[in-house]
């Protein structure tokens, strides 16, 4: 565990190598924090459940724990905090880890390091959205690699499955309790949309045209004058996955296409049900689900209270499988990822699905 703390840590270092202290402090975009604030958070995170919960100690700078508290510090407002910057952010990072390595040699290793760890993971993933709106990510990071072999459908048989994480080993307190679930037959398919097809849509006048769109998706396309297409249609590989769509573009495409989005439970009963090995392309981009982000029956929020419970509702749309920009640790087949139906900032794109043929 402790190597792998400090491989994740290399990571993160890496991934904004290349960016100067000006840019790590600037709000490259009001929905996302300025990359500093997120590693500042990062070490926070790391002193309040290993140093702090877990070692009994101190924070280390408890002055900057509502600066870094996601919930007391909304990220409209980060821009204008006093957030840790250059070298005296870096030996904040240090110091943290330190202490962290000296109540590991008290405590061990425990559940709260893998959580702490995971932390880290996600949050290079929102850093890399942040880039990736500032036109900064290196080259070939944040793109989707194309999926070779055509569109089609995987017919998936129906029944009840068990949804969700067992209860050994690590999982998000949203991954549980494991409930059995029945799903009908549907079809899914193969790859995720690909740009060629996302181009059809809209030079078809699928942004233009209103019948595709809900009332609600259609309302916040006209308000913020979204224009059409994300750029990387146009530019990327024509068999990649479309990436930057919202939930609301996703789910007008869908209907276009003569289709839908999977709910939840059925992108989950693919992905596990022949071990996923017709699905081709999970992790290239978080694929859109239909369904709103609620707690399973009988969730229990655990270590972490504020994860995911103040998320619950029908507010939040899931997603599911994993992007180029994910830490393979962090996307696992039960993981559900959530935003907003009208985000664009995620590497997220759409598997279409359609229900079954009916039978004779
Ligand atoms: C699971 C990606 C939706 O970034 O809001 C990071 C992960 N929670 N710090 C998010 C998270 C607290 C979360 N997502
Ligand atoms: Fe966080």
């Amino acid at each position: 565990m402790v190597s792998e703390l400090a491989a994740a840590r290399r990571r993160t270092l890496d991934l904004v190598a290349h960016l100067d202290d000006a840019t790590l402090e600037r709000v490259i975009d009001p929905i996302l924090s300025p990359i500093a604030w997120d590693l500042g958070h990062i070490a926070a995170y790391e002193d309040l459940w290993i140093g702090h919960r877990l070692g009994g100690l101190p924070m280390l700078r408890p002055d900057l724990a509502a600066l870094y508290d996601a919930f007391e510090t909304p990220r409209a407002v980060r821009g204008d905090l006093d957030f840790l910057r250059g070298v005296e952010l870096r030996e904040h990072l240090d110091a943290v880890r330190e202490r962290t390595l000296e109540v590991t040699e008290r405590h061990g290793v425990t559940e709260l390091h893998e959580l702490v760890l995971r932390h880290e993971l996600q949050h290079t993933e929102t850093m890399l959205q942040a880039m990736a709106l500032g036109g900064l990510l290196p080259d070939g990071v944040g793109v989707p690699a194309p999926v070779k072999g055509g569109d089609g459908w995987v017919d998936v048989p129906g029944g009840t499955f068990a949804m969700g994480a067992g209860p050994e080993g690590f999982a998000y307190d949203n991954e549980r309790p494991r409930h059995d679930v029945e799903v009908a037959p549907f079809r899914i398919a193969r790859r995720p949309v690909t740009n060629a097809t996302w181009l059809t849509f809209t030079e078809g006048g699928g942004y233009e045209r209103r019948p595709w769109w809900s009332h609600e998706a259609w309302k916040w396309k006209e308000e913020y004058d979204i224009g059409d297409c994300p750029r990387s249609v146009r530019t990327g590989d024509p068999d990649a996955p479309v990436v930057h769509v919202s939930w609301f573009e996703a789910d007008a495409f869908a209907r276009w296409a003569g289709a839908r989005l999977p709910t939840e439970a059925e992108w989950e009963r693919a992905a596990t049900w022949n071990q996923g090995r017709e699905l081709a392309g999970v992790g290239r981009v978080w694929e859109w689900t239909a369904s709103p982000f609620v707690g399973y029956p009988g969730f229990r929020p655990h270590p972490y209270r504020e994860y995911s419970e103040p998320f619950f509702g029908d507010r939040h749309r899931v997603l599911r499988g994993g992007s180029c920009a994910t830490q393979p640790r962090v996307a696992s087949v039960t993981f559900r990822n959530w935003d907003l139906p009208h985000r664009r900032q995620l590497f997220a794109g759409v598997r279409l699905a359609l229900d079954a043929e009916p039978a004779g």
